[in-house]
């Protein structure tokens, strides 16, 4: 039978196996949904780059640079961290270079992976049925906050096993209390989310519209995909 784990932060993956598995990397606020949006809205290709100084330079190379740093928009870079600045199809048929605090760093972590795709709520459904059609054993690997566990990623987690529990197999609970809290959460996830340490820490960036937009399942169909290192739809 074939197995899902979650890895719920990216400095446990030294535990897994990597060479057989698809790999989800998943940032649900705001890197992955952020990634999702865009190419939902037509850009050409992301570069996930987990050094700030080296996505800056892909500017000469004519990248538009997205990202963060401590959740802002970092000076000289074209965009932010937001899903709504990925909407206007002004990006469309272009190549960002990307980086993030957690979330092109779990990307950037996962490359020694059979294959690498990004999942989010937004793309929740279409992950799912990836998932469940391929071959290959599943690692749900969480960004994270720095190397410690978060909630809204583990809920994503949670959701996928959730959908997937009568056709998949695992050895570990990380899974199963992904699922739990899934369940326990899924009535309401931006209230649930209200006390969790990223929500806090976004508080003081007045983006609530931004989390509930990113914990909105099945906005968008599309799944990137990362191929010699650069994400293409
Ligand atoms: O850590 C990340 O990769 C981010 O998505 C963080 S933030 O939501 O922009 O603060």
């Amino acid at each position: 039978m074939k197995t899902i784990d979650v890895c719920l932060s990216p400095e446990l993956l030294h535990l897994y196996d990597l060479e057989d598995r698809t790999i989800v990397v998943v940032d649900i606020l705001r890197a992955t949904s952020c990634m999702v949006t865009a190419f939902a809205h037509g850009v050409e290709s992301i570069t996930p780059i987990a050094n700030l100084e080296e996505c800056l330079r892909m500017k000469a190379k004519g990248y538009v640079t997205s990202g963060e740093r401590d959740g802002k928009k970092v000076d000289g870079f074209d965009k932010g961290n937001s899903p709504f600045e990925y909407m206007d199809g002004d990006l469309r048929g272009l190549k960002l270079a990307f980086t993030t605090t957690n979330g092109t760093l779990a990307i950037e972590k996962s490359k020694g992976a059979k294959e690498v795709i990004i999942g989010s709520f937004l793309n929740l459904s279409s992950v799912v049925r990836y998932l469940l059609l391929g071959e290959n054993n599943i690692l749900i690997v969480c960004a994270g906050w720095k190397g410690r566990v978060n909630l809204e990623d583990t809920l994503f987690a949670g959701a996928v096993v959730e959908k997937l529990k009568d056709y998949l197999g695992w050895d570990c609970d990380a899974p199963l209390a992904a699922q739990h809290l899934y369940n326990l959460a899924k009535g309401d996830m931006v209230k649930f989310l209200d006390s969790s340490s990223h929500v806090k820490r976004l508080s003081r960036l007045n983006i609530s519209k931004d989390i509930e937009f990113c914990v909105t399942p099945d906005q968008y169909k599309v799944i990137p995909r990362l191929k010699n290192g650069v994400l293409l739809a």
